[in-house]
């Protein structure tokens, strides 16, 4: 399988992130792309190449004008305004404000595009954003092309960034970008299964009232994981969305058995809505050593799945979201696409 890579994830290197009352380091660090390569180099998975350059036009698709400017000076405005530090919300238009108005202040304009603040703005952070959309892009071209799956190392991930909201170590929707543009060169229905730990809330916010685009998530419980707010079952899109957003939410503690029962659910919902592209925000925090998340796959789990993904027989594009056991993430996240190759032959 063809992999698409750019060191420019590089760029993404926050000091740190809120967690637990203390700053820390990140969890999401340059380190996680570096093992998943080395072991993707180790296996001898495909060639891996660098994206192109695909503009703008395909994250003006997804996302909102003013958020998108905004992402591309935030740092500069921060360091203006005389702020050191890192970009970290601090104030939100919270339930009981409308926010008819987008603040001047760039402290304000942080806290009116953020949806949490654990995570920070830092320097490089838009250019980082920018290549991992375009290596997403790279990735949906080469499947596009007829070559039946490829993996986009995207660093950093994209699944929690809303159609004008950042947060959850996301500031561009990779897995939107990708989607919208499949629907743009052709496909007539896309699935974006999301395998991540987390609730891909801000996929789901783009695509909930559009039937183009069929989003299931399989998650922790978002009354007890982050994203918190959103990711209930009752959740099934709006207008003529309604049936194409599914929601799996599950307890701490699920193993491997049932949450395959739940992606055995999503597969086969995927299967009757005549859906014929699919993306896959590939996610490894389900994994049982993950330091943030409370599901409890092991790394066989990991290609046991990934066999099950190649059933569904559509041009699948797979794009890294979260995965946070730095040492195991290259394992997981090969494991899961050697098992959908080898279920191919
Ligand atoms: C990103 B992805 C920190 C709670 C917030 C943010 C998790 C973001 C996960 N105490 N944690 O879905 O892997
Ligand atoms: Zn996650």
């Amino acid at each position: 399988m063809l992999t698409v890579y750019s060191k420019k994830h590089r760029l993404r290197d926050s000091k740190g992130e809120i967690h637990g009352g203390e700053i820390v380091p990140p969890f999401e660090c340059p380190r996680r792309a570096d093992i998943v390569l080395d072991r993707i180099n180790a296996v001898g998975l495909g060639e891996v190449i660098e994206p192109k350059d695909y503009g703008l036009d395909p994250v003006h698709a997804v996302h909102d004008a003013g958020y998108v400017s905004f992402l591309s000076t935030c740092w500069d405005e921060w360091v203006a305004e005389g702020f050191g530090g890192e970009a970290i919300a601090t104030s939100w238009p919270g339930r009981t404000m409308n926010a008819p108005h987008i603040p001047r202040n760039i402290d304000g304009k942080v806290g009116y595009y953020a949806l949490a603040s654990e995570t920070s703005i830092s320097e490089g952070t838009w250019e980082a954003a920018l290549a991992s959309k375009d290596v997403a892009l790279e990735a949906t071209e080469h499947v596009l092309a007829g070559n039946g799956a490829a993996f986009g190392l995207c660093r950093p991930p994209g699944h929690h960034a809303a159609r004008d909201q950042f947060g959850g170590y996301c500031f561009l929707n990779n897995a939107a970008i990708a989607a919208q543009h499949a629907r743009a060169k052709g496909a007539e229905r896309v699935a974006i299964l999301d395998v991540d730990f987390h609730h891909g809330n801000g996929t789901q916010d783009i695509f909930y009232d559009r039937d183009d685009v069929f989003f299931l998530s399989l998650h922790g419980d978002p009354l007890d994981a982050f994203p918190y707010f959103l990711g209930h079952r009752d959740e099934v899109g709006t207008g003529k969305g309604a049936g194409f957003t599914a929601n799996y939410p599950m307890p701490p503690g699920t193993e491997y058995s049932a949450w395959k029962a739940a992606l055995q659910d999503a597969l086969d919902r995927i299967a009757k809505a005549k859906c014929d592209f699919l993306v896959v925000s590939l996610g490894t925090d389900t994994f049982k050593d993950d330091p943030i998340s409370f599901f409890k796959l092991g790394s066989d789990d990991f290609t046991d799945y990934g066999a099950l993904l190649a059933g569904l027989n559509l041009p699948t594009v797979f794009l890294l979201e979260g995965g946070y056991a730095v040492d195991d993430i290259g394992v997981n996240v090969v494991n899961t696409l050697t098992g959908f190759e080898n279920a191919l032959r």
